[in-house]
């Protein structure tokens, strides 16, 4: 395979740079940060991590509040050949320690909040782990440090097969899988949408979404900072705030929780949108129906696709062609698609895409990588598709055992497990539940050891608080005296979810 030297992800990042008007990004509370500030806090940063011993290679864990300075340190860790691991800043300690144990990063940054706890954890974890701290304000040891080093003069050299980012993905057995990207996997996809979606330096897009995640780091960032367009960088999802920034944005991406949000707010209008040249929603299913109300109010037909955190984006509907509703669109130029195990009746199978964007492997699990992605290159996704004659993808449910809540995956074995360790528990399975607000919320069903005996729903909440993120903990605990299982002794977890069918609306 041909190889280009240099660190093609780097130099794409300023080549899209002096593509701009020299304006990156605009915060919500009206900081503005320019191309030359924002690129020489990323140099600053990479003498901070020269300073503290990372090398190329190295792992950089990160679990920060999202602030234009903690994109600083992404680009950073690019520019100086380490690998970026963001994590959920909802993970708690527990859920930290086994990423640090797993990757064993050589720094641990995060919000200088969590600062004694992460020292602990860093402390008990065999590979030797330096704490920096990075607050929302740039406040902290990292941001202290930034501002009076000499900024780096270097770039370290890479190879575009070299690992740029290391992303964790729950999965089926409850074990957390951390998908090794490449530089190329990267960067070919970001050009790919850049041109796809006709990214220019006169975009401004409204960047609302984490940055700990492929959505908000790679979909957005990435086609910002390589095409010279600017953010309205945002803290997070707050409604009064992104109706305050749409009128002066031209692009806007979201999970479809961000779009059932503004259509149930009166003042999202079309001429609150006139500006806009488009609205992109993926991570999670948009409904038909939320695709339609959003034409019907605004005008403008939101651009689906689909991805995922091993594969970054596969499929998109077309910028200029028809975009329709229900569909992720036919596969983006350069990835491939198929199916497998194609019932005949029905035309559905399991999705396999293949391409520069799909990843080398998952970190230090052969085994698991030998099972999902083919030496031929073929990725197995897991969710369950039809392709129509004209080549769109259609996304009809998952083969995976996962429930997507306002675009975060959460896999209900972590759950059961961690519900099945629990004093009094027999067994337990987690569904999810169709929810207004995040298209789908999480549910469990408890049996216990002696029903005489039995914790209540509120006490098995409060126990596993504090071991599980907020996101993934149940919004309902449902004490049952038994499972249904089929024939083959498997739980029926079709007949739960029906059973919590309207549970929550
Ligand atoms: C927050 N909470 C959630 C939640 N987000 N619960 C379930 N599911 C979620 N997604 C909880 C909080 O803990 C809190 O609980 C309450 O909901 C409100 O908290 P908040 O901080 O006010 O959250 P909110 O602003 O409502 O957040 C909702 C959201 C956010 C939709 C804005 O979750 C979000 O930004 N989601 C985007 C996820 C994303 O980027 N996915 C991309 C993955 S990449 P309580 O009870 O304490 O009040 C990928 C690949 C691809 O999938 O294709 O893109
Ligand atoms: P993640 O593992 O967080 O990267 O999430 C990837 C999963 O999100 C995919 O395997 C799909 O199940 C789901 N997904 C992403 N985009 C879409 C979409 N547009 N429609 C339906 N599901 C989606």
């Amino acid at each position: 395979m041909s190889s280009i030297v240099g660190n093609p992800l780097y130099d794409a990042i300023l080549a899209g740079r002096r593509m701009g008007n020299g304006d990156l990004l605009t915060t919500a509370d009206g900081q503005a940060v320019n191309d030359r500030q924002f690129l020489d806090h990323a140099a600053r940063i990479a003498a901070v991590l020269d300073d503290v011993g990372v090398e190329a290679g190295d792992r950089v864990a990160v679990q920060v509040s999202k602030s234009w300075q903690a994109l600083a340190l992404y680009v950073a860790c690019v520019r100086h050949g380490a690998v970026f691991l963001p994590l959920n800043t909802a993970y708690t300690p527990s859920e930290l320690s086994y990423f640090l144990a797993d990757a064993e990063p050589a720094l641990l940054v995060v919000d200088p909040a969590s600062a004694q706890a992460a020292q602990v954890l860093a402390t008990s974890a065999t590979a030797d782990i330096t704490v920096l701290t990075l607050g929302g304000n740039d406040d902290g040891s990292l941001a202290d440090a930034a501002r009076v080093i000499s900024p780096a003069t270097s770039v370290q050299t890479r190879d575009e097969q070299d690992i740029a980012a290391i992303l964790y993905t729950s999965g089926t057995t409850g074990r957390s899988k951390g998908a090794m990207l490449s530089q190329r996997n990267l960067l070919s996809n970001a050009q790919t949408l850049i041109e796809a979606w006709q990214f220019s330096a006169e975009d401004v897009l409204l960047h609302a979404l984490p940055i700990f995640h492929t959505h908000g780091l790679f979909v957005a960032g990435h086609c910002c900072l390589m095409s010279g367009a600017s953010m309205q960088f945002h803290g997070g999802f707050k409604l009064d705030s992104v109706i305050a920034d749409l009128p002066d944005a031209t692009v806007m991406m979201g999970v479809p929780t961000f779009y059932t949000r503004l259509l149930d707010d009166a003042r999202f209008t079309s001429r609150l949108v006139a500006h806009m040249r488009l609205f992109v929603s993926g991570s999670a299913p948009l409904l038909a129906e939320t695709h339609r109300e959003f034409e019907q109010r605004t005008g403008q037909r939101i651009l689906e696709r689909y991805g995922m955190t091993e594969t970054n984006m596969n499929c998109s509907n077309p910028y200029a062609g028809e975009r329709r509703a229900g569909t992720v669109g036919p596969p983006l130029e350069g990835v491939e698609v198929r199916l497998s195990g194609t019932d005949p009746e029905t035309g559905v199978g399991t999705l396999e895409v293949r391409g520069d964007n799909v990843f080398k492997g998952y970190w230090r699990m052969p085994e698991k990588t030998a099972e999902e992605l083919a030496e031929d290159g073929w990725f197995l996704t897991g969710d369950l598709a039809t392709i129509d004659e004209m080549g769109y993808v259609t996304i009809v449910g998952r083969g995976k055992d996962l429930v997507i809540s306002g675009g975060y995956n959460i896999y209900p074995k972590e759950i059961e497990v961690l519900l099945d360790s629990l004093d009094g528990i027999k067994e337990s399975a987690v569904v999810g539940a169709p929810h207004p607000d995040f298209g789908e919320s999480v549910v469990g069903f408890v049996v216990t050891n002696s029903p005489d005996q039995s914790p209540s729903e509120e006490e098995l909440l409060a126990e596993i608080a504090d071991r599980l993120a907020r996101f993934k903990q149940p919004r309902r605990l449902f004490l049952v005296s038994e499972l249904p299982r089929n024939t083959m002794g498997k739980v029926q977890k079709n007949v739960l979810r029906e059973q919590v069918a309207d549970l929550f609306s």
